[in-house]
């Protein structure tokens, strides 16, 4: 019985070796093994930690019992349709959601207190001093009420700002004027100054981001226009439309964590578009600790016969 670790990610902060070290450390009653340094016999493959195996490997371990996901995406797994049809785990610990939702409250405050303004008015050395409006004034909408969606609304509620969301199903979440579906995500847009992208990568959620969408955003908030913030998935986003739009101040700005191709190409016009600020999908990295202490616990209770926690929904896509 082995606990196979396949790890890759090209451009992305993984790197193998650390949860191999952890892994051993922690699973005392399961070897642990290294794709694709080691070779274990592939019939004694019973649990695999995974972010963005190669398409086919999982299909190769006759006896697979659970995928665990080191990730909280499942996009990339899911598209897989090799993947053997055991129990997918994602991650859900509250590491992950708190790094997430520092990055959001970063970046939502970052658009509110026109700090890029500032930044250049600083190299300028002019001393500009821009309308300072409270939170209360401006709405936020956080697409996406999950693990990180609901902690960050939760957040950005207490720090003063107006916060709705959108789910698939509807959510009740204190504080938090709550949508759901496609019925409602016109109304849910239409009350938006700063839309906050938490949603999985779905065949119903590919390309949302888009030209229509973005014309459906509230035009008569404080921040003069509406700014976009995909810390999702880059699938989500239809990046030309984006560029377009803030050529064309349908958008005032946007924040991009997540690309369709990553790294985002050097030639790509986003990377140097006044108004985008881009990042290297590192919203909120998978700490090799936390996540190993979250599996190692999963694999315990799954060996004394209890129920697996946070299995994905092969159907629904998350
Ligand atoms: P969850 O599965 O916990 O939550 C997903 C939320 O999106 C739910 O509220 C769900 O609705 C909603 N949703 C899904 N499909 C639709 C739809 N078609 N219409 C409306 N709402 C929809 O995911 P997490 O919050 O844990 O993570 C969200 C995503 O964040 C991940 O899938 C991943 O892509 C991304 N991520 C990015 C990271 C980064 O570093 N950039 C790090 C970690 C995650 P409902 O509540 O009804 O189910
Ligand atoms: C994740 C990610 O899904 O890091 O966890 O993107």
């Amino acid at each position: 019985m082995t606990l196979l670790i396949v790890v890759q990610g090209a451009g992305e902060n993984w790197s193998a070796e650390p949860w191999r070290q952890r892994f051993a450390a922690r699973l005392k009653s399961v070897p642990v093994a290294l794709w694709p340094k080691d070779t274990p016999a592939p019939e004694s493959v019973r649990y695999v930690a995974v972010w963005k195996p190669p398409p086919g490997l999982l299909g190769t371990f006759p006896n697979l019992e659970v995928i665990f996901n080191l990730g909280a995406g499942v996009d990339a797994l899911v598209a897989d349709a090799t993947l053997p049809d055991v129990p997918l785990v994602r991650v859900a610990v509250s590491d992950l959601t708190k790094r997430m939702t520092e990055y959001v409250v970063l970046h939502v405050l970052m658009h509110h207190r026109q700090q890029r303004r500032l930044d250049a008015a600083q190299r300028a050395k002019q001393w500009d001093t821009p309308d300072q409006r409270a939170a209360s004034a401006v709405r936020v909408g956080v697409m996406g009420l999950g693990e990180l969606g609901r902690d960050s609304a939760d957040v950005l509620a207490r720090l003063g700002f107006q916060v709705a969301g959108w789910s698939r199903s509807k959510r009740e979440v204190p504080g938090i004027d709550c949508y759901a579906g496609m019925d409602e995500l016109p109304a849910f847009l239409a009350r938006t100054d700063i839309l906050v992208v938490l949603v999985p990568l779905t065949p119903e959620t590919n390309g949302i981001l888009n030209a229509s969408l973005f014309r459906q955003l509230a035009r008569n908030g404080p921040l003069g226009a509406p700014v976009v913030i995909n810390a999702g998935r880059g699938g989500l986003q239809v990046e030309d439309d984006i560029v377009a739009a803030l050529n064309d101040g349908t958008l005032g700005a946007v924040t991009l964590d997540v690309f369709n191709t990553e790294p985002l190409p050097a030639e790509h016009p986003l990377w140097s578009h006044p108004k985008a600020t881009i990042t290297p999908h590192n919203a909120a990295d998978s700490d090799p600790e936390a996540v190993t202490d979250y599996v190692v616990a999963q694999i315990e209770a799954f060996e004394r016969g209890e129920p697996l926690q946070n299995v994905v929904d092969r159907v629904r896509g998350y």
